[in-house]
């Protein structure tokens, strides 16, 4: 399925241009540049003199800035949707969806921003003659590199928050979704006073190579894992600063005492919604033996309903990517070959760029299904003897993004014990519509917060200020000591520490 392609000039130079095509139909949308290394450089040394404009403004400044962008973006809502739909394969529903939610995002961080990053003071401890403060400012240009899965909701995340901040950025949007992100660029030169404050690359990876080996102040990835590497060991050059918002292979877990309906509801759509291919998508289920076929059977019911096509009328539509198909493929008749059973869809069922609602049981952790990311409307369901086992499981993993879990009596205890960035309770996927919750992951998910006021102190740089308020009889930070001051500072360690002669005694005698 030929999803996107790049023009090459005939004698096999490197292509100059990205044809955007429909992942459902095949028809060219657009044509957009490759950006070289020149443009690169010259885009950040605009971004530069665009932040030193943008941080001079005052926090109201940027708030209005921000929100006149907001605006302009929701003014054309329909057109960001009618593009996201077209390029990314997803129905108009969810393209809307995601629209509204990076809005949200949007005003959040662009009202939040002065709160979150006002100085506050600090307990001084010791040097009680100073006032002690930690201040939080601006980096200066950010570059951020956008996948196409959520092609305006994923960036986003790190652009709104960035620019919030008082940091210009520099987005390379997905090759497989340029035309979204051209058209937030070219909304945003409409909308901002401060010109370049936000521009926009088109281009591949080549793109995103030259861009994050920039003279940047933080480079913002959202990707996979193996492009991640590639994106720090460019930007490790410079020793430039990284977020890497990178994959995951999300676990569910289904307590005895959970809602059966609203679990298997919640495990199907967030298993299976944009067609699965969410980083923070419930990618294995965990289920313990007491409920298993009660919520198995729930689940086959629940995932009959959903309608998968082109059609307005779908649930789900094509797999954007055409390598991803082949992935899920792969993952799919690993497991069939290992034992497991398919309920419903299942790898013989793929018709081109669609990919069915797949449902399987008997699943094992040696399958690829259960380790690695599919990134497919899959659900793979494991039974567990107790909920103990299905914390086991469900950490027993490199990735550490989202997760989620259901019951009731023990089930925030259950939460705590997922070792992800983020866990939702009797729901899938809610935290990411939460824009003051910080988002991100561990081990080969990533590390950094996008949202929240972790995602906006992401982008600041933290400085420590100490003043001194008036002079003490005795300085300390002076070569003008007095004779008998380590007598007096080793007085000190043991009023305020203990270990003196005192306690040395009741030491001894084990008092
Ligand atoms: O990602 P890449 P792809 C996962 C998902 C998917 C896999 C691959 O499992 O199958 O990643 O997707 C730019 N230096 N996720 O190929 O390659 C590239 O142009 C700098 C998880 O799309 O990581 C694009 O803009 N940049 C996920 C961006 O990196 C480079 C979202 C992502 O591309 C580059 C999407 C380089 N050397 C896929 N090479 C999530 N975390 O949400 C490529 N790029």
């Amino acid at each position: 399925m030929a999803l996107h392609t790049s023009t090459y000039g005939g004698n096999g130079k490197a292509p100059e241009a990205i044809e955007s095509l429909s992942p459902a139909t095949g028809e060219i949308l657009g044509t957009v540049p490759i950006a070289g290394p020149d443009e690169v450089t010259a885009a950040v040394a605009r971004a530069r003199s665009a932040a030193a404009r943008w941080a001079e403004l005052t926090a109201a400044g940027r708030r209005a800035e921000l929100a006149a962008w907001r605006r302009a973006l929701a003014a054309r809502a329909d057109d960001l949707a009618d593009l996201i739909h077209r390029e990314n394969g997803k129905p108009r529903t969810d393209a809307i969806f995601e629209v509204m939610m990076a809005l949200s995002h949007l005003h959040h961080a662009g009202e939040r921003a002065e709160k979150a990053l006002r100085p506050h003071r600090v307990p001084s401890g010791l040097m009680a003659n100073f006032r002690c403060s930690v201040s939080y400012h601006p980096l200066g240009v950010v570059g951020v590199i956008g996948p196409w899965n959520y092609p305006i909701f994923t960036p986003m995340g790190s652009i709104a928050y960035a620019l919030a901040a008082g940091n210009a950025v520099v987005f390379k949007p997905s090759e497989y979704t340029p035309l979204v992100g051209q058209l937030m660029g070219e909304i945003a030169r409409q909308a901002f006073t401060v010109a370049d404050v936000f521009q926009v690359l088109t281009g591949d990876g080549r793109t995103g190579a030259a861009l994050a080996r920039a003279e940047l102040d933080k480079v913002a990835f959202t990707g996979s894992a193996s492009t991640g590497k590639r994106v720090m060991a460019a930007a490790a050059e410079r020793l430039t600063p990284v977020l890497m918002e990178l994959g995951g292979k999300d676990p569910m877990v289904v307590a005895d005492d959970a809602d059966l309906d609203k679990a298997a509801e919640a495990a199907v759509w967030g298993a299976m919604s944009n067609a699965g291919q969410a980083c923070v998508s419930i990618e294995r289920c965990y289920v313990v033996d007491a409920v298993y076929q009660p919520f198995v059977d729930k689940v086959l019911a629940e995932a009959r309903q959903v309608r998968w096509g082109a059609d307005d009328d779908a649930h789900i539509g094509a797999i954007t990517m055409p390598r991803q198909v082949d992935v899920i493929r792969d993952h799919l008749e690993d497991a069939v070959a290992r034992g497991a059973r398919v309920l419903l869809g299942g790898p013989g069922e793929i018709r081109g760029h669609f990919v069915p609602p797949t449902v399987l049981v008997d699943v094992t952790p040696a399958m690829k299904i259960m380790s690695e990311e599919t990134f497919g409307p899959i659900l793979p369901i494991q039974r567990v003897a107790t909920v103990e086992d299905a914390v086991v499981q469900a950490n027993a993993t490199r990735y550490g993004l989202g997760s989620a879990v259901f019951g009731k009596a023990r089930v925030r205890e259950l939460a705590d014990r997922v070792r992800a960035g983020m866990t939702s309770i009797n729901s899938a996927l809610a935290f990411a519509a939460v824009p003051s919750l910080p988002f991100g992951g561990v081990g080969d998910s990533g590390f950094g917060r996008i949202h929240g006021d972790e995602g906006l102190r992401e982008f600041t740089r933290t400085k420590a200020t100490a003043e001194e308020r008036f002079s003490l009889p005795v300085a300390l930070l002076t070569f003008r000591l007095p004779r008998n001051t380590y007598d007096r500072v080793r007085g000190l360690i043991h009023h305020l520490h203990g270990g003196g002669i005192v306690d040395r005694v009741r030491g001894k005698l084990h008092l």
